[in-house]
């Protein structure tokens, strides 16, 4: 592993720390070429140093575009050392190997900060730097890559502890380092340019973003958008073909990833499961025998917000299923899959969107969201708790019954992906009524009620949806009477974290309605 460098290529726009370095590496006796201003400088402090233009026997040209893009740079920087047909090679073509390389590249990044115009940023994009970088750093096995003065202590340092060699650990370490900087390097780059067509999304970078389209624009027209896709690989609206339809809005792309997370929670292999999405948050979702079933109960919840809504599904679209669903008017479907029947009748509504992903997301999946303020972002691990794994715990005199434990798991998976303060009324493994995004609880469960009273009416059933329905609540409840709304609605039984400092008076009014109540200990708080 360890090499002992007989000859550096030094090419850098930033000299800060230069001559130190370079002396450093003529006193163990590396044999030094640059480029025309690095040469200066070197020259200037009295180093033997030769120019790359008569290694290459090319002179530099085109302002300097090309000075290092040559095989007799390429060559000795790639050149496998030891590998016979490599040295032949090399010997016949008169090429030298090179065997540390110190790069560091034109100021892209400072120059379009410093406010220059469109052609002085793009004269400042560098091509040989990167370029040689990425030679070097692929052949890291026999090259050292520097690209910034502060790896300059560190190799000299090496050089200094093992006789004038360096160790492939720290070749590795060193090209790791370079592909980061030449990854961040293009990023800037292709960052800056999609702002000067306004493309942009501001902090892509810092999110690790890859650009996956730009959008027409953000939540509003007047906003500028674009589409990124970041960390490991999850099913959903990164992972999409579309099959038909005219291209996803921003609001689109937002609903349709939380609609598609929250079928997700249903295990296809137990259930059929279908998620009605508006405005991010759900307005119907069911389990049924098969997808056509759980679309018209989740359908049933709220059938006037689901009008325009986005369609979520945990197994593969069928045709039964597509054509209960074509009925209405419907922005987006996403699906793991869909069968030829299932597409052929989508296609009947040219505007509808199809989305087929290839599977469904974990949500047990660690990693992590990110919300921008301003001049940051938080993150946070995703909330990946689900509620098959919490411990239930019964703290009402009555017991809750087998449905209604079926219905309260339902109805707390749901919860999970209903901005807060989040209450979801549910029956038969179906909502009846969702109360989203208010400031006070107690308007959810009042919300959530009324909504249960409309869809019945809508369905001309006389008695409230929420009628025998179980309760879930986001986090616990604060006071009794968000509760007591609950009770007054029809619920029967309550699902909630607990944790309250009231805890004992909300039990208290749960016995006193002869509700059923248990406590999860896991809060699901989503804004
Ligand atoms: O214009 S370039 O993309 N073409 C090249 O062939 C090339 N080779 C090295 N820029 C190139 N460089 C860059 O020149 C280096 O990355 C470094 O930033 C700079 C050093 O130039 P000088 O030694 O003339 O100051």
């Amino acid at each position: 592993g360890l090499r002992r460098p007989a000859r550096a290529l030094v090419s850098v726009s930033d000299k800060t720390g230069l001559v130190d370095f370079a002396k450093g590496l003529a006193a163990f006796g590396v044999e030094l070429i640059s480029t025309g201003g690095t040469h200066k400088a070197l020259a200037a402090a009295g180093l033997q140093v030769k120019e790359v233009a008569d290694v290459t026997g090319f002179p530099e040209m085109l302002d300097g575009r090309v000075k290092t893009l040559h095989p007799k740079v390429h060559g000795g920087l790639l050149a496998v050392r030891g590998k016979p047909d490599h040295e032949a090679a090399l010997r016949a073509q008169g090429i030298a190997p090179i065997d540390l390389l110190v790069v560091n590249l034109y100021p892209f990044e400072a120059t379009v900060e410093a406010g220059a115009d469109f052609d002085e940023c793009v004269e400042n994009i560098d091509i040989g730097g990167p370029a040689m970088i990425r030679s070097a750093a692929k052949n890291h096995e026999s090259v050292a890559v520097l690209t910034g003065a502060s790896d300059y202590a560190l190799v000299l340092a090496e050089l200094e502890e093992h006789g004038g060699a360096t160790t492939l650990a720290l070749r590795r370490r060193l090209a790791q380092k370079a592909f980061a900087r030449t990854a961040a390097y293009d990023s800037a780059i292709s960052h800056w340019l999609a702002g000067e067509i306004g493309v942009a999304a501001p902090d892509y970078r810092a999110l690790g973003g890859q650009l996956v389209e730009a959008l027409r624009y953000g939540e509003n027209p007047h906003q500028i958008a674009a589409f990124y896709a970041s960390g490991p690989r999850r099913f959903g609206v990164s992972t999409a073909r579309q099959v038909q339809g005219k291209q996803l809005s921003y609001n689109n792309l937002g609903d349709t990833d939380a609609a598609f997370e929250l079928v997700a929670e249903f295990d296809p292999a137990r259930t059929a499961a279908v998620a009605i999405i508006k405005h991010a948050n759900p307005c119907g979702v069911a389990e049924g025998s098969d997808l056509a079933d759980a679309y018209e109960l989740a359908l049933r919840c709220d059938p006037v917000s689901a009008f325009g809504g986005i369609i979520a599904l945990n197994r593969k679209l069928d045709a039964k299923a597509a054509a209960a669903i074509v009925k209405i008017f419907t922005e987006v479907i996403i699906a793991p899959d869909a069968d030829e029947d299932a597409v052929a009748i989508v296609a009947a509504k040219k505007n509808l969107r199809l989305l087929l992903t290839g599977g469904l997301p974990d949500p047990r999946a660690a990693g992590w969201r990110h919300t921008p303020v301003a001049g940051g972002f938080l993150a946070q691990s995703r909330d990946n708790a689900v509620v098959d794994e919490m411990d239930l715990r019964v703290v009402t005199k009555r017991a809750p019954s087998e449905a209604e434990i079926r219905d309260m798991k339902f109805a707390f998976r749901v919860a999970k992906h209903v901005k807060s303060n989040a209450i979801v009324y549910a029956k038969g493994s179906a909502t009846v009524g969702i109360g989203a995004g208010q400031m006070s609880r107690v308007d959810s469960c009042r919300i959530a009620a009324l909504k249960a009273r409309e869809a019945a009416t809508t369905a001309g059933l006389a008695e409230s949806l929420a009628k025998g329905s179980v309760v879930a609540s986001d986090a616990f409840f604060p006071f009794a009477d968000g509760l007591l709304a609950a009770a007054e609605a029809g619920a029967t039984a309550v699902i909630q974290p607990g944790g309250s400092l009231r805890d004992d008076e909300v039990i208290k009014a749960a016995d006193e309605a002869g509700l059923a109540m248990v406590f999860t200990g896991v809060r699901h708080f989503r804004h």
